[in-house]
């Protein structure tokens, strides 16, 4: 890639933020509310805080042409999109034309051209990098802050943990510029960069929780069993309720072998061997045995904040706030506490409660399962077996807000699909004939609509699967 092009670019962005800085303007930034973008927010905030300057940084989950307007109406002086913006490049040369904007990001640009003397597109993608393997957007936002002062390679170890969330290293490995990020945060003694087993929970979970909970990839005759996890382990002399961290390091040598021919023996492709040991980054100012202290956790983490609509949380978490990581663990337990009961619920009540058609499951759990939890459930119905994987599911519940509402929504099985259903179409169509808001995505979609429509409802969305399933 042009490096020295990039870094022109990342050079005008920074110099545009500086001189707002000296303007006194409040920076107004507007990251993504994944790991990469609340990493990549927290930098950017970090480096405006230590010129002097005022910022006002809001994690959104997508940005559309509605938010865009809404920020116009702010009438800020300038704008930074972080790991976003690229793809709405036409509607901020719209709304935001008074205004400098900086879009620092690493997806590629789509849907238009920058034209404004005053926007500035920080992106590696335009001088030749891959967005998903060479930075990723707090890489990005990295080098701006960089390049506003050299201080702010302290913040080194942010842009790894963001481009761990992005999963950069896929692969087993780091490339591109990312490596430029991992040279300055040794050279500050930040991290370290391990070749170890690429396992989830190597601070937080027991070694049998470790290839029990494995996903990626799937440990097998293991994964999904705790108790062969742990016969496993005992049988291979290693205690199953120690964690990774804990280990000497022959026994992590011995562990990620056991763990390699383990998965060669069952057929595994060369590529996931390949993986399954890699670059491991481990962050020095946190102790083992903290989240924080390995990227992947640590994105986990951040990741968790940003779902749960907490993406301040999670920044507030990388600013080194005590009491946010405390307050995010909270809600994350909770979190996982309440999937405990709605899986519960749903098991226990699914066969006295659920509609079944011809075409799909319906199941109403009024205020039993939270409306943020609807798509989970729906989930939960068909990967526990209560549905046919064949049959969309459809969960509804009272809403939160409104109590007149109703909200839900509907998951279905790539073999279901086969049969022509398109489920986003479906219940975009059903909430215009009862007076709702309904759409998505063919496997996965959601409806809002007036509870006094709840006993129509099921026939109607039966009715809608089954024109699909028809060809209509
Ligand atoms: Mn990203």
């Amino acid at each position: 890639m042009d490096k020295s092009g990039f870094l022109e670019k990342v050079r005008e962005g920074a110099e545009l933020i500086k001189m707002h800085i000296e303007l006194g303007h409040t920076i107004r930034i507007i990251s993504h509310r994944d790991a990469d973008g609340i990493t990549a927010g927290a930098i950017l905030a970090k480096a405006i805080a230590r010129e002097g300057g005022n910022f006002h940084l809001s994690i959104v989950k997508q940005l559309s042409e509605d938010l865009i307007k809404e920020l116009a109406d702010e009438k800020q002086k300038i704008y930074v999109f972080s790991d976003l913006g690229s793809g709405s490049i036409k509607p901020i040369e719209k709304y935001l034309s008074d205004a400098s904007v900086v879009i620092s990001d690493h997806h590629p640009p789509e849907d238009g051209e920058i034209e404004n003397d005053n926007h500035i597109l920080v992106n590696p993608t335009q001088f030749g990098a891959n967005s998903v393997r060479d930075l990723s957007g707090s890489g990005v936002a990295y080098f701006v802050a960089k390049e506003i002062n050299e201080k702010n390679k302290d913040l080194s170890y942010l842009a790894l943990v963001g481009a761990v969330g992005d999963m950069q290293e896929i692969d087993g490995q780091f490339h591109g510029m990312n490596l430029d990020i991992i040279e300055d945060a040794k050279e500050l003694d930040l991290i370290e960069i391990r070749k170890e087993i690429r396992l989830y929970g190597r601070e937080t979970r027991k070694l049998y929780q470790m290839l029990a909970y494995a996903t990626n990839p799937d440990i097998p005759e293991i994964t999904g069993d705790e108790r062969k996890a742990i016969e496993f382990l005992r049988a291979k002399g290693f205690d199953p309720d120690m964690y990774y961290w804990q280990l000497r390091e022959e026994e992590k040598k011995r562990f990620n072998d056991l763990i390699v021919i383990h998965l060669i023996k069952h057929g595994a492709g060369k590529e996931v061997i390949d993986r399954i040991i890699g670059d491991v980054v481990l962050i020095k100012p946190y102790k083992e045995g903290d989240p924080r202290h390995e990227a992947r956790e640590f994105a986990t983490l951040l990741n968790a904040t940003g779902r749960l609509n907490a993406g301040t949380l999670g920044v507030a978490i990388c600013l080194g706030d005590e009491g946010a990581f405390k307050e995010a663990l909270k809600l994350v337990d909770e979190y996982k506490r309440e999937q405990i009961e709605a899986r519960k619920y749903l098991i226990q009540n699914w066969n006295s409660t659920v509609i079944e058609k011809e075409n799909v499951y319906v199941f109403y759990a009024g205020k039993n399962i939270k409306d943020t939890l609807v798509g989970i459930a729906a989930n939960i119905a068909i990967s526990s077996k209560l549905a046919n994987p064949e049959k969309p599911v459809i969960i509804l519940a009272d809403s939160e807000e409104d109590d007149s509402l109703i909200k839900g929504s509907a998951r279905t099985t790539e073999r279901a699909l086969a049969k022509g259903y398109h489920l986003g179409e479906a219940l975009r169509r059903v909430a215009e004939t009862i007076g709702g808001e309904g759409g998505g995505h063919a496997i996965a979609a959601g409806i809002r609509f007036p509870k006094n429509k709840l006993e129509e409802f099921p026939e109607l969305i039966n009715r809608a699967l089954e024109e699909q399933a028809n060809g209509n």
